[in-house]
């Protein structure tokens, strides 16, 4: 899938649109899910133009990929759900009903989770 850049993460990006920032790094931005399924639901980006975990693990530079990965970590910490434990998901594509065409992963948590539900 190519990359749009009009998405609304892009957008959110080049601060055409505002969001509940929680954290920014070189590398990544983290933000409050504007519809939270849990009490802590933050989406943390790449900066880069990537459309899924898929296109961001095969183009991404090393430093792009452990600027995200400890990234996601600070926003767990930040957030304060690393003690209780939290959940991170990205979908990918269609068959997850990945809806913004720009790599997110969820971090979710500050309750009891259950099992993951497919
Ligand atoms: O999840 C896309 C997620 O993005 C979904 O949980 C809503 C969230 N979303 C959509 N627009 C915004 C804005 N403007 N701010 C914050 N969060 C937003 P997916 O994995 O693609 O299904």
């Amino acid at each position: 899938m190519a990359y749009d850049p009009n998405n609304i993460f892009a957008r959110i990006l080049r601060g055409e649109i505002p969001c509940n920032r929680v954290h920014e790094t070189e590398h990544a931005l983290a933000f409050h899910d504007i519809h939270p399924q849990a009490p802590v639901h933050v989406l943390v980006i790449p900066k880069g133009a990537y459309v899924s975990w898929d296109d961001f693990s095969a183009h991404a530079s090393d430093a792009e990929i452990a600027g995200f990965v400890r990234a996601v970590g600070e926003v767990a910490r930040l957030v304060g759900v690393d003690a209780d434990g939290y959940r991170l998901l990205a979908n990918h594509g269609a068959n997850s009903h990945q809806d913004v065409p720009h790599l997110h992963v969820h971090v979710t948590g500050g309750r009891p989770l259950g099992p993951l539900l497919l």
